[in-house]
C-alpha cells in the first residue's frame, strides 16, 4: 500500500520505536495521476512529466489507470485545479474503482484537505509520492533515519483536523489535560520523534567524518546524476563489484565507495549515491546530508547521463540545479554520457561530441569507452593537482605525517642538507616527492615555510663536512 497518510497511531502506540512508514503490500493499487498546463509547462512539457509520475507511480508499486490534466493561467487556492476538473476526476475514481490520486505538483495541506474530501480516496503529491519510494528502498539503519526524518517533517506541515481521531491522548504528569487538541498532540509526538532521529544522524555524522578522515589523502570522485542514469552500472563496471543497479527509479540510496586505478597507477575512491529527480523534496535533500556530504566534499564530480532519455539536456539542468543547491555546482566535473549502445540517432552523439568536447561517451553496460573515459577522468583530476618537492627534517615527524595525510606520495628519500642562509650544521631530513590538491597546497605549504630554506648537500660538500 502506498503509504500516505501515514497512520499518526503509530506515533502513540509504540512509545519505543516508531516504525519507518513503508510500500509493504504486494498488489498494485489503482492510481490517477494529475498534471497542470500552465504558461510555464506546455502540453509536451506535461506529458512527460507524467511519464515520469507514472514511473515513480510504478515503482511505489501502483497501476496508472488514467491521466488527466487540465491548462490553467492561475492555480486555484483551494483546490489547486478547478472545481469542475475535481469533481470529473471524482467521477472518474468511482468508475475505475481508484485507490488513490497523485498529483505532480505539490499541494499545499488545505489544498490536499480539499480535494480528498471530495474525492473520496487517498491523495498524494509528488513529493509524498517520492517520499514514499525513498521509504520502501531504504535500506542501511542511515538511510532509514533519513528518510523518516524527511517523512516526518513532510507530514508535520501537512497536519489537519482529518486525523483528530487517530492518536490517542497520553496522560500522566507533565501532559496537557484534555484540553489539548489531537492536532497539537501528534504536532508533539513527532517533534519529539523529529528530535530523536536528528540526534540519531548527527551521531551517524560523525561517524562517516571520522571514516572520510582515514581516507583524505585520496582523490575522491562522486558520480551524480538523473536517478536511473546507469552511475552504479558504471560502478560496476569500473570497479568489478556489485553495487545493485536497475530499471527503477531510485535503486541507489546510500553512498557506496570503491578504490578505482587510473592510468599511471592513480588510485581514487568513487563514490556512487542517491540520483537525482525533478522537483526532487527539498527536505529530502536537507535529510540525505550526510550521504550527500560525500558528494559536497568530493574533490571531482563525474556526471552521469542516460544520453538515450529524451529529455536528457532537462535532466542535466536538473542535475545542476541540484549541485547548486547542495554548494557542490563549482567543482571539476567530468561529463559522462552513457548508453551509447542503444542510441538509435547516430546523429546526436557526432551532435555531442561536437557540442561537448571534453565529455566521455561510454556504455557501461557494454563496457564501451571505458579507457578513455579513465583518462578524461584523469586529466580533469591532474588538473586540480600539483606536484611539489620538499625537504622536510626527521626531526619534525609530525611534518612528514601531514604530507602523508594530505597528498600523494611519489617518492620520499633521506639525504642530509642544510638551511642555505644561516650556515646552521647540516641536519638529516626527507626529500618529499608529492602530488598535492591545490586545495590543500596552500596548508602544506604553510605547514613547510621553516623548511623552505632547506637545500641538500652536493656530493661534495658531504664529504668536505
Ligand atoms: N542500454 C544500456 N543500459 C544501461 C547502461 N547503463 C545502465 N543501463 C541500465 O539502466 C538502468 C539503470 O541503471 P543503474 O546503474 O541502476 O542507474 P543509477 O543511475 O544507478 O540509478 P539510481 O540508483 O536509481 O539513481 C539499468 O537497467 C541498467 O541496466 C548502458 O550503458 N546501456
Ligand atoms: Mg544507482
Amino acid at each position: 500500500m502506498i503509504g500516505y497518510p501515514p497512520r499518526l497511531s503509530q506515533f502513540s502506540l509504540s512509545k519505543r520505536y516508531l516504525p519507518l512508514y513503508t510500500t509493504q503490500d504486494p498488489t498494485p493499487e489503482t492510481a490517477i495521476i494529475v498534471g497542470v498546463i500552465t504558461p510555464e509547462a506546455s502540453r509536451w512539457d506535461v506529458r512527460d512529466h507524467l511519464n515520469e509520475l507514472e514511473q515513480l507511480a510504478r515503482t511505489a508499486g501502483a497501476d496508472v489507470t488514467d491521466r488527466v490534466t487540465q491548462s490553467l493561467s492561475s492555480i486555484n487556492p483551494a483546490t489547486f485545479i478547478g472545481s469542475g476538473k475535481v469533481k470529473e476526476i471524482k467521477h472518474l475514481v468511482k468508475e475505475r474503482d481508484a485507490d488513490l490520486v497523485i498529483f505532480d505538483d505539490d499541494l499545499s495541506p488545505v489544498q490536499i484537505r480539499n480535494i480528498e474530501q471530495q474525492i473520496g480516496c487517498k491523495l498524494l503529491d509528488r513529493s509524498g509520492l517520492i517520499l514514499d519510494i525513498f521509504a520502501n528502498r531504504a535500506q542501511t539503519a542511515a538511510a532509514k533515519t533519513q528518510v523518516e526524518l524527511a517523512q516526518l517533517q513532510y507530514l508535520r506541515t501537512r497536519l489537519t483536523r482529518r486525523w483528530t481521531h487517530l492518536s490517542r491522548q497520553e496522560g500522566g504528569i507533565g501532559t496537557k489535560g484534555p484540553g489539548e487538541t489531537q492536532i497539537e498532540t501528534d504536532r508533539r509526538l513527532i517533534d519529539n520523534r523529529i528530535s530523536k532521529l536528528k540526534e540519531q544522524l548527527e551521531k551517524i555524522d560523525q561517524q562517516r567524518v571520522t571514516q572520510r578522515k582515514g581516507r583524505s589523502k585520496h582523490t575522491r570522485v562522486s558520480f551524480v546524476g538523473y536517478t536511473n542514469a546507469g552511475k552504479s552500472t558504471l560502478m560496476n563496471a569500473l570497479s568489478d563489484s556489485d553495487v545493485l543497479a536497475e530499471n527503477r527509479l531510485f535503486a541507489t540510496l546510500d553512498a557506496t565507495t570503491r578504490n578505482v586505478t587510473l592510468d599511471g597507477n592513480k588510485e581514487v575512491l568513487i563514490s556512487d549515491t542517491v540520483g537525482f529527480i525533478r522537483k526532487l523534496p527539498h527536505r529530502l535533500i536537507e535529510s540525505f546530508k550526510s550521504t550527500l556530504d560525500e558528494v559536497r566534499e568530493s574533490d571531482v564530480l563525474v556526471h552521469v547521463v542516460d544520453v538515450t532519455h529524451p529529455r536528457f539536456e532537462d535532466h542535466m539542468s536538473v542535475v545542476q540545479e541540484t549541485l547548486d543547491e547542495l554548494g557542490a555546482k563549482d567543482k571539476s566535473t567530468l561529463v559522462v554520457f552513457n548508453k551509447i549502445d542503444a542510441l538509435e540517432e547516430r546523429n546526436l552523439l557526432q551532435m555531442l561530441r561536437r557540442e561537448h568536447p571534453d565529455a566521455s561517451f561510454v556504455s557501461a553496460l557494454r563496457g564501451i569507452g571505458l579507457d578513455d573515459m579513465k583518462q578524461d577522468l584523469l586529466a580533469v583530476i591532474e588538473k586540480d593537482f600539483v606536484e611539489r618537492v620538499a625537504y622536510v627534517p626527521v626531526t619534525a615527524p609530525k611534518a612528514i605525517s601531514n604530507i602523508h595525510r594530505l597528498a600523494d606520495v611519489v617518492a620520499e628519500d633521506y639525504m642530509y642538507a642544510k638551511n642555505g642562509t644561516n650556515g646552521a650544521a647540516p641536519q638529516a631530513v626527507a626529500r618529499m616527492q608529492f602530488r598535492v590538491a591545490k586545495k590543500h597546497d596552500q596548508r602544506i605549504g604553510r605547514m613547510l615555510e621553516d623548511f623552505a630554506e632547506l637545500e641538500p648537500l652536493e656530493q661534495d660538500e658531504m664529504h668536505a663536512e
